[in-house]
């Protein structure tokens, strides 16, 4: 089993939610903790716990981390939904770990006995103040998953957009990085016939999730939604349903912007995404979650 923390903006996108709920249940997966960034992370803890919960995971580790991009004048996007629907008062009462999620990273990673995989789907605030804190912890990683950024020239990417210069330091951190980028893990679509197995199922957090689907689908006025983060984290466990290719990789912000431009020849410093199969991954997603 590969050890993993999972570092994500649960809440706005539903896809997170859908991802957390692959992680627990890939067998492939010790799911070390989970920890929340970017906006109202308290509130995504909420989320993410009762999740777990509800998946028979309950004792998995939250803890909320770094609310605010490190890059200056960075303003967060708020959905307003977040936990509409799913959150109630009880879960007000419970508090995130003490140690706040850049703490429980590092412990999860001083304490393993195995490197450990990071996957990152959301902005990457919190593995940048992990490898800010600890140049040295790069030794207790096997590899950072992100889902994050784009090779194709014009295009960009949300979670590197939220915060740049966060994911210039994890991309330059000298760590191995694999990067879901978004023309690729863009592709895979969770549909409303996809909707309507999940929907078949009593089970508690099944019910939850198609919940949040269609919360998320009402407000964004439409009827299916990419399964961006449940293909990335899909990296930790297979290379089935992604294909990635090293590359050299040139990382370069300006002006806020963060460009990443592949170089012939050079030395390879990163994984790219370079191909998907959506179908195939949407259907083992689905028969996962209902396994
Ligand atoms: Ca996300």
């Amino acid at each position: 089993m590969r050890s993993i923390v999972l570092d994500t903006d649960v809440g706005t996108d539903v896809d997170d939610a859908f991802a957390i709920g692959l992680a627990a249940r890939s067998p492939e997966l010790n799911l070390k903790a989970v920890t929340t960034v970017y906006g109202d992370v308290r509130l995504r803890a909420r989320m993410a716990r009762k999740l777990l919960r509800l998946l028979g995971t309950g004792d998995v580790p939250v803890a909320a981390g770094i609310d605010q991009p490190i890059t200056p004048g960075k303003q967060v996007y708020w959905g307003g939904w977040e936990g509409e629907g799913f959150l109630t008062s009880e879960d007000e009462a419970w508090s995130t770990d003490p140690r706040g999620g850049v703490q429980l990273i590092l412990d999860v990673l001083h304490t393993a006995l195995d490197p450990v995989t990071l996957v990152a789907i959301g902005p990457l605030t919190n593995i940048a103040a992990v490898l800010q804190r600890e140049p040295g912890v790069t030794h207790h990683i096997r590899e950072i998953i992100c889902m994050a950024g784009t090779i194709v020239p014009g295009e960009e990417e949300w979670n590197v957009q939220c915060d740049p210069e966060a994911a210039r330091i994890v991309f330059q951190s000298g760590a191995p990085v694999k990067l879901g980028t978004r023309f690729i893990v863009n592709q895979p679509r969770l549909t409303q016939a996809h909707r309507h197995r999940l929907a078949g199922s009593s089970h508690p957090a099944i019910c939850a999730l198609v919940d949040m689907l269609d919360l998320f689908l009402s407000r964004k006025g439409r009827d299916s939604t990419p399964m961006y983060d449940p293909v990335t984290l899909s990296m930790a466990y297979t290379d089935e349903y992604i294909q990635t290719e090293p590359m050299s990789v040139d990382v370069h912000l300006t002006e806020g912007v963060l460009r990443l431009e592949p170089q012939t020849g050079g030395e390879p410093n990163m994984d790219i995404s370079v191909g998907v199969r959506p179908p195939e991954f949407v259907d083992h997603l689905v028969h996962r979650l209902l396994s």
